[in-house]
């Protein structure tokens, strides 16, 4: 066996296998698989197995009740050099089943083939039942000590560093569902404090569809694909979706979200993130007050286009954990500030009017400040997607001492259903022993036995009382740091299915958010509402819907029910006077452009040392350079990562052009759905629909030297964000200047005010 070590065997087969062309592989953007580029032969000269790529973590190695191993995190599931049974038997032959001779029947005795197959037929545990969809990252959260006298929860201390795993997901489409689906995203986050795992599982939107946990299933089976036929997946255009919600009044608000930008984000990267519900803080003296968090993203809250959304469902349905990973991958780690709105603990638990335990209402920003409490980053991607992001295991009851619930009636529901949910999902009620879920707090329950049972546990009494193991486990008392169930006084009330008063208002805050979007914003709300509404089949229900928008805004209601060819219907009710919230537009700011993606198309006559000083530039501005050009390996020196052929402007936040590329051998109209009728340009049809596609995707587009001819033969010449110059530098300086607005607005006027 060779004894050197198993990285250094790889370097060396892959140096000499790949001399020549090492420097053109060498992967300079993120997302090559594997920690070592592949020889082109088999390599067959034993070793251990490779280390994990650099960005790659891993859960802490605990013990399956928290305690520290000491075992370091490189440690991988698997060791040695050679191929074995699950119990260690080193295998000479895992290709040819054991048979009676060559062309024999099959042998029963063959454990290795049972094993094999037998392993593989029971490889899938049930999706999530919502969230099926999601992926997972590694990081550290940091308190900056600010909510130290409101709560007395240790890793909100000043400084404190807690290790966390996050997973964003969406939330109606199955586990192979499209990233980019119009839809909520999900936003949990598993704090492994010191004094017990906190998790905040939030979404990107601040409501929720329903008042109480038991309309879930409702809204759920309506948004879902129809029973009968199982389509249309991952989307709310559909008759049963909008057959609920507009019966089901109180979801409009969320609906409206849905509608709105939010429904297509950019990117996790550029997601807020909200707990919904209101919690309860309480701090070292026992005082309490309300709270509702935030989360807030350090690059802005950026969404998609519709069309680009579309389009990146076929081309690229991972686009959102690729984006996620990639960034972590080049280092750009996606930050957030975590941020409380506090509330003072009245009996009423209202906020200006507000009923703080209404999940369908926000308490705008401008009338309770988001105050920032610590910094999360994300810094390590999973090194096993099934063993982190499938696995990991949330619940609102995981809660550190100085953290409690509030009555919210949706908040009490999900209490119960995460913990069950996981029964089925990972198979018995063990699920918190599994690496990603093992608390980094000492346990000592009296839970035992139990499928998949991990922990060895001692003693002989796992009951209270006892004397026989000494009288351990121990109840804790308040100076032990004990968690406290906050007694809050619950009003003397008959036992009844009904709702408070306060939660009747279904339209006040719909109206609110309309009236707080800027005009592009609210384009886009319409144009959601005609598309998704005109998707549905039945016309009672396009006018139901039409009904509930006539209770929102006129305006609204009219472009919606044009589009339809309906008419649009009087309100119903009388329209809200409201206070706009401008916290709530996600335009007219800047924002940094960590991690994003810029395309530079060349051809062989690119003054090929400038667009190298270009991709330099892009490197140190943070954001990742993606060369495009008619075929791939080099240009020149330059290796391209994408071709006519494999590239789509749907992945560039901005296009750069270098050269004016004629057509390609490939890009025959009737070979080639993307070329489109190439008619009679000298350019490369597929550069040209990429250019068309960045501009009316309101992308920064940047043309220097023969570029310039790509502009004007898309027809896009001398229009904002279009910039053409002499040198690459200088163009790209004015592209990295317009995509921190994230887009072009100014090229589509809005209709509506
Ligand atoms: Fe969830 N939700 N939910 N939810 N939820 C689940 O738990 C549920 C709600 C959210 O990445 C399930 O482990 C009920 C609001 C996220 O693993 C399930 C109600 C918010 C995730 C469940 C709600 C969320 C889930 C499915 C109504 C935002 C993914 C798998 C009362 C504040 C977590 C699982 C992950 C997942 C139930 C409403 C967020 C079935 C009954 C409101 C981010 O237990």
């Amino acid at each position: 066996m060779d004894s050197r070590k198993p990285a250094k065997v790889v370097k060396d087969v892959v140096e000499a296998a790949t001399e020549k062309v090492t420097d053109i592989l060498t992967p300079d953007v993120p997302g090559a698989p594997g920690s070592a580029p592949p020889p082109f032969d088999e390599p067959t000269t034993p070793h251990g197995p490779l280390p994990p790529k650099e960005e790659q973590g891993a859960p802490d190695t605990r013990t399956p009740t928290g305690a520290e191993t000491g075992v370091p995190k490189i440690a991988k599931g698997q060791q040695g050099s050679f191929l074995t049974t699950a119990n260690g038997a080193r295998l000479r032959d895992t290709d040819h089943s054991l048979k009676a001779g060559p062309r024999g029947p099959v042998l029963l005795q063959d454990h290795h083939l049972r094993e094999k197959i037998t392993h593989f037929d029971h490889e899938r545990i049930p999706e999530r039942v919502v969230h099926a969809r999601g992926a997972g990252a590694h990081g550290v959260f940091v308190a900056y000590g600010t909510a130290e006298e409101v709560t007395r929860a240790g890793f909100l201390k000043k400084g404190a560093e807690t290790p966390v795993f996050v997973r964003f997901s969406t939330v109606l489409g199955s586990r192979g569902s499209a990233d980019t689906v119009r839809d909520t995203r999900g936003f949990a986050t598993k704090f492994y404090t010191d004094e017990g795992t906190f998790d905040l599982v939030a979404n990107n939107m601040p409501v929720f569809f329903i008042q109480d946990a038991i309309k879930f299933p409702d809204i759920i089976h309506a948004g879902k694909p129809h029973p009968d036929r199982e389509i249309p997946q991952a989307q709310s255009a559909h008759d049963t979706f909008w057959d609920f919600v507009s019966l089901h009044t109180e979801a409009q608000h969320h609906t409206m979200w849905n509608m709105s930008d939010r429904g297509i984000p950019r990117s996790y990267r550029t997601m807020e993130g909200f707990g919904v519900h209101t919690f309860r803080l309480v701090n070292a003296a026992g005082a309490t007050v309300l709270v509702k968090f935030h989360w807030k993203p350090k690059l802005g809250v950026h969404s998609l286009t519709w069309e680009e959304a579309q389009l990146i469902g076929g081309i690229d349905p991972d686009f959102h954990r690729r984006d996620l990973y990639d960034a972590i991958e080049s280092g750009a780690y996606p930050e957030w500030e975590l941020g409380i709105q506090v509330f003072p603990d009245t009996p009423e638990e209202t906020f200006a009017g507000i009923d703080l335990l209404d999940p369908t209402k926000i308490v705008p920003e401008e009338l309770a400040p988001v105050q920032a409490i610590g910094r999360l980053t994300l810094n390590r991607t999973p090194r096993n997607f099934f063993a982190e992001t499938e696995q990991v295991a949330f619940h609102l009851g995981h809660l550190p001492p100085g953290i409690d619930v509030t009555n919210d009636p949706l908040l009490q529901g999900r209490l119960f259903s995460y913990l069950d949910t996981q029964l089925t999902r990972l198979g018995g009620p063990n699920f918190s022993q599994i690496p990603i879920n093992r608390p980094h707090a000492e346990v000592n329950d009296m839970l035992r036995d139990g499928f998949h049972q991990h922990a060895v546990h001692a003693g002989v009494a796992p009951y209270r009382p006892n004397s026989l193991d000494g009288g351990n486990p121990f109840p804790a008392g308040d100076r032990e740091n004990a968690f406290v169930d906050t007694p809050v006084t619950v009003a003397e009330a008959p036992k009844v299915r009904a709702a408070p008063a306060s939660f009747d208002d279904h339209y006040s805050q719909v109206r609110l958010f309309w009236l707080s979007m800027s005009p592009v914003e609210k384009e886009h709300i319409i144009r959601a509402y005609t598309f998704e509404l005109g998707k549905c089949y039945h016309q009672a229900i396009k006018e139901r819907q039409l009904q509930c928008l006539a209770n929102v805004d006129p305006v609204l209601c009219e472009q919606v029910a044009t589009g339809l060819g309906l008419p649009a219907p009087k309100p119903t009710v009388p329209l809200a006077e409201v206070q706009p919230s401008p916290a709530l537009s996600q335009v007219g700011r800047e924002w940094p452009a960590d991690g994003r993606m810029v395309g530079i198309v060349v051809d062989a006559d690119s003054d090929l040392d400038g667009v190298n000083q270009v991709r330099r530039a892009v490197f140190a501005a943070g954001m990742v350079p993606l060369v495009v050009a008619a075929h791939g390996g080099t240009v020149g020196d330059l290796p391209v990562q994408r071709t006519f052929a494999t590239g789509r402007s749907v992945e560039f936040d901005a296009v750069l052009l270098a050269g004016s590329p004629a057509p390609a051998p490939d890009a025959l109209p009737a070979r080639d759905d993307k070329a489109g009728a190439a008619g009679s340009t000298t350019v490369d049809p597929r550069v040209l629909l990429l250019v068309e596609e960045a501009w009316r995707h309101a992308k920064a587009i940047g043309a220097w030297d023969a570029g310039a001819e790509v502009l004007r033969q898309a027809g896009v010449a001398g229009t904002p964000g279009v910039v053409a110059g002499d040198a690459g530098a200088e163009v790209f300086g004015a592209v990295q200047q317009l995509m921190g607005a994230h887009r072009v607005w100014e090229r589509f006027p809005a209709s509506v005010s």
